[in-house]
């Protein structure tokens, strides 16, 4: 019986295409799970997609698509990506899969049975075009922190789930130095010092504000809180309360959960307190890393703040496996990586193409210039050699453990430590030197054996890194064994004395650094596009100013009946209210436009549309195929005149 191992990464929000950040947790869980296997674990790795919430359905709305359809093309995206960049899943979850759906509202069921969920009421500022609630400290000056309005007192009927009960077992959980449950240490002390001590609110579990979620069997206005829905992936992919696998007891508790920190807090504080009102184990470790930020600018790469960098790019111009191996060398376990495109080529060129690729292909090129290609099976090894060998021999264990606790860039310093000094090996020995000298033809093979030797037991353990990579390494140094076994790379002296080297291909091309970043920079700007409206012939300053331009508030806004285009607004022009129709309804919510100060030619000739009267006409501007409001700030009043 191989002894299970469950890694599993954060599920993804698919409200934008997939980026680096992504990258860099579920390339650290993939070297993790590889390694795993290596070493004869049956290993279990999720990933999958988080695709509820209030935000994924406006996206589907402003694309004109249903939330399935959007969300089909992007998560497909993800699974493209995942592939190209060889993660070897076990299981993909979406949480919109029906088991997983099931599971969710078992799970609520038995909270709210079982006395740990409650029906109350939630209180707060709303605004209500967004359709959010927020707490007093969201508040931007007193405003929506999403669109800078107006926000009311409400109250709203709600599910709570009662975190603050949990406040001292957590507290204990996170303290207790053997079980070393979250990590790095840094962030228990955010956690009990942030959230803990000051006390646990009990949590608002349920909202009615938007339908794109998880139904709450026993009150369908209510759909199940987003957090509460995606956590509970862990174990509904096993099959916990669902029907579709039966893994649960196989693989629960999870050993590991990866992530960045700002969703530890989720992890650390929501997962085990809802796991203990269950009844059900705690994970065994939670491990928040840094974030990828851009630049040195100490922003986080994410997709809202647009500064993503193209993974689909990176791995086509520069291999799969040297992208993978750099965003985990750069990444200090627990801090930031600032990236930019410049360091990862000086990583690529110094420590792939100058010191592993050049290592490789040096040792080959000399085993087939001194000797044909084949190593004598007589060889003078001697105490001089101990210094690498050794170096070698500590190398495995290491690395298991750095590899298992996710230190994957302290792992690669080492093996890197240990290529360095192997290149350092040759020049000590001189084998141009050796080789004029018929006698030392013997400690000339027995130097070539050693560097051989030691590139495949670096190779073993490199494999989870660079699963491309690493099996042509073993055809160039002659290694016949097709699968990577982590004991092998404990054997020292394991490959076969008389072994046959092969020439192979330059394994990491060095990178014209000054050309890449041209290309790149070229490939990232935007192509200029010519506008499809073609320029206008001149007219006079006296027809511009005919029209009556000015600003103009919406009082309300609704779909016209049987109309997939039209909505009727009532608009304040300043002097009064009036009716106009505009041809915007595939791209807006009618919600979202009231209360907004728009542009809007008010001197048009009334006109009829589908039985209404228009007065005038609301500027909207082309944005690719839709079109967007014309809008000014709050502060500008109702009637105001453009010009
Ligand atoms: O938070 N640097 O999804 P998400 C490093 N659906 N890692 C990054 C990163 C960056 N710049 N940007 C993203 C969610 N990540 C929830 C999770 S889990 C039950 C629900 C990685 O799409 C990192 O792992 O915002 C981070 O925690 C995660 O993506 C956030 O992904």
């Amino acid at each position: 019986m191989k002894k299970p191992f469950y890694i599993t990464t954060p599920i993804y929000y698919p409200s934008g295409n997939p980026h680096i950040g992504h990258c860099y947790t579920t390339v650290a869980c993939d070297v993790c799970a590889r390694a795993k296997r290596m070493q004869g674990y049956d290993v279990m790795f999720l990933t999958g997609t988080d695709e509820h919430g209030q935000k994924i359905e406006k996206k589907a709305q402003e694309a004109g698509q249903t939330p399935k359809e959007y969300l089909d093309v992007i998560v497909g995206k993800f699974k493209t990506l995942w592939e190209l960049m060889d993660i070897s899943y076990d299981r993909f979850i979406r949480t919109t899969d029906d088991y997983h759906v099931e599971s969710v509202q078992k799970i609520f069921e038995k909270l709210y049975k079982d006395g740990y969920i409650y029906k109350g009421a939630y209180t707060g500022k709303y605004c209500t075009p967004c359709e959010s609630f927020w707490t007093d400290s969201q508040l931007v000056d007193g405003k929506c922190p999403d669109c800078g309005r107006e926000v009311v007192d409400a109250k709203e009927e709600a599910y709570f789930f009662k975190l603050s009960q949990f406040g001292p077992q957590l507290k204990e959980l996170l303290l207790d130095e053997e079980r070393n449950f979250l990590e790095p240490k840094s962030r228990v002390n955010e956690m009990i010092h942030n959230f803990i001590d000051p006390g646990l609110q009990d949590l608002c579990v349920s909202r009615t504000s938007f339908r794109w979620g998880v139904p709450v069997t026993f009150d369908e206005d209510h759909v199940v809180y987003v957090w509460i829905d995606a956590l509970s992936n862990y174990i509904s992919a096993l099959g916990f309360m669902n029907e579709k696998y039966d893994e649960y007891a196989k693989y629960w508790p999870a050993d590991v959960h990866v992530m960045a920190k700002e969703i530890v807090r989720f992890h650390s504080l929501i997962w085990p307190a809802m796991l203990m009102a269950l009844g059900e184990p705690l994970p065994k470790k939670v491990v928040g890393h840094g974030w990828i930020t851009f630049g040195n600018s100490g922003a986080k790469m994410s997709k809202s703040s647009g500064n993503v960098v193209d993974p689909f790019v990176l791995c086509e111009r520069y291999g799969v496996d040297a992208i993978r191996y750099d965003m985990l060398r750069e990444m200090p376990f627990g801090s930031d990586m600032p990236y930019t495109n410049e360091s990862m080529f000086t990583r690529i060129n110094s420590d792939l193409a100058n010191d592993l690729g050049n290592l490789v292909s040096r040792t080959v090129a000399m085993v087939i210039k001194y000797f044909g290609g084949t190593l004598p099976v007589d060889k003078d090894f001697n105490d001089s050699d101990e210094d690498l060998l050794s170096m070698v021999d500590a190398l495995p264990d290491y690395v298991k453990d750095a590899y298992d606790t996710l230190h994957i860039s302290d792992a690669l310093e080492t093996i890197f430590k240990t290529i360095a000094r192997a290149n350092k090996y040759i020049d000590e020995n001189e084998p141009w030197v050796l080789a004029k000298d018929e006698a030392k033809k013997p400690r000339l093979a027995a130097v070539l054996y050693n560097l051989l030797d030691t590139i495949r037991r670096c190779s073993i353990l490199l494999s989870p890194v660079m699963p491309h990579v690493c099996p042509e390494i073993f055809e160039q140094i002659g290694e016949e064994k097709t699968e990577f076994v982590w004991e092998d790379s404990e054997v020292r002296h394991g490959l076969k004395a008389d072994v046959t080297v092969k020439k192979g291909r330059v394994l990491f091309p060095r990178i014209d650094v000054e050309k890449e970043l041209e290309e790149l920079a070229a490939l990232s700007a935007p192509a200029r596009k010519l506008p499809e409206e073609p320029l206008k012939d001149l007219t006079d300053f006296d027809n511009f100013a005919a029209l009556d331009l000015r600003a103009v508030k919406v009082k309300s806004c609704e779909r016209v009946p049987k109309s997939d285009k039209l909505l009727k607004f009532i608009v304040d022009d300043g002097f009064g209210d009036r009716q106009v129709l505009s041809g915007i309804a595939k791209y807006y919510n009618p919600e979202d436009l009231i209360g907004k100060t728009l542009a809007m030619i008010v001197n048009l000739k009334p006109r009829k549309m589908m039985g209404y009267e228009s007065n005038g006409m609301i500027m909207s501007v082309r944005d690719g195929d839709k079109f967007r409001v014309v809008e000014f700030g709050d502060d500008i009043e109702a009637g105001a005149d453009i010009s």
